[in-house]
């Protein structure tokens, strides 16, 4: 199973927001990241924790460019973390190798088609709007059949968009549009998920439903669901820490 270094370059996200929110200190941790084994680093501009409002596209622009074309240089994989389809193509075109877009192509109409032109791998995740009312969102009967279902109609747009099904990673967007009950379900079956034939990321990493009064209080229980994940078949864990992620997976 692969991890997935999370690199907010945001003054806000829920769990490292204001950490890495400049060059040098983004770098830092890059390369921080590497010594520790990383497979991927998630640089994303725009947080998207629950209620936050969306930046400007020159805002998201002058956050992740410059770190891209810096990190890239360390020889390493980078995805970029946006809902647009111009940061997508320009972080592209500045080294990043991986599209990954929480809304699955439902933000920005052109995205599907710009990740199709590009040709890189594209991690479509489950999404039911935009964070400042996701929580509203939070509705299901049955949950793991609704996003199992919603996933495959992303899918389906992405092929049809014409991205190679080689190029296609599913999420089940653990914290979007869902609540404490709704994640833990989605986790109990997350072999439905590996089930549809796509290799399966995970982004559960202190998230509020594992309990604890702050993020940092979440590192234990995220541990734990990494070694439970790394039994189930799933592609790779987006995460904050890297070394405990990848002694918990060899041990
Ligand atoms: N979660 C966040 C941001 N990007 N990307 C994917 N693919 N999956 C996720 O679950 C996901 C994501 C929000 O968390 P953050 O504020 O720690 O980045």
């Amino acid at each position: 199973m692969l991890v997935m270094g999370i690199l907010n370059v945001t003054p806000d996200s829920f769990a490292d927001g204001g950490k890495f929110d400049n060059l040098e200190s983004a770098i830092v941790r890059a390369k921080e990241m590497i010594t520790e084994g990383v497979d991927i680093i998630d640089v994303g501009g725009e947080s998207t924790r629950p209620g936050s409002d969306r930046i400007s596209i020159e805002s998201e622009l002058d956050r992740v460019i410059p770190v891209i074309k810096e990190i890239s240089k360390l020889g390493t994989r980078i995805s970029i973390d946006t809902m647009r389809s111009q940061v997508a193509e320009k972080a592209v075109k500045a080294g990043a190798t991986i599209i990954n877009d929480v809304s699955g192509g439902l933000a920005d109409l052109e995205m599907l088609a710009m990740a199709a032109t590009l040709n890189v791998p594209y991690i479509a995740m489950h999404w039911r709007g935009h964070s400042k009312n996701m929580n509203d969102r939070a509705h299901y009967g049955d949950v793991v059949k609704e996003v199992i279902a919603e996933l495959q109609l992303r899918i389906d747009a992405a092929l049809d968009a014409g991205i190679s099904a080689q190029h296609l990673i599913v999420d089940p967007g653990i914290g979007f549009a869902k609540d404490k009950e709704h994640n833990w379900a989605i986790i109990d079956s997350i072999s439905s998920f590996v089930d549809l034939g796509y290799p399966v990321l995970v982004g559960a990493s202190r998230k509020r439903f594992l309990g604890g009064d702050s993020p940092d209080e979440r590192e234990a229980a995220t541990i734990e669901l990494t070694r439970l994940l790394s039994t189930k078949g799933v592609w790779g864990v987006r995460v904050h820490s890297v070394k405990e992620h990848k002694n918990v997976m060899s041990a």
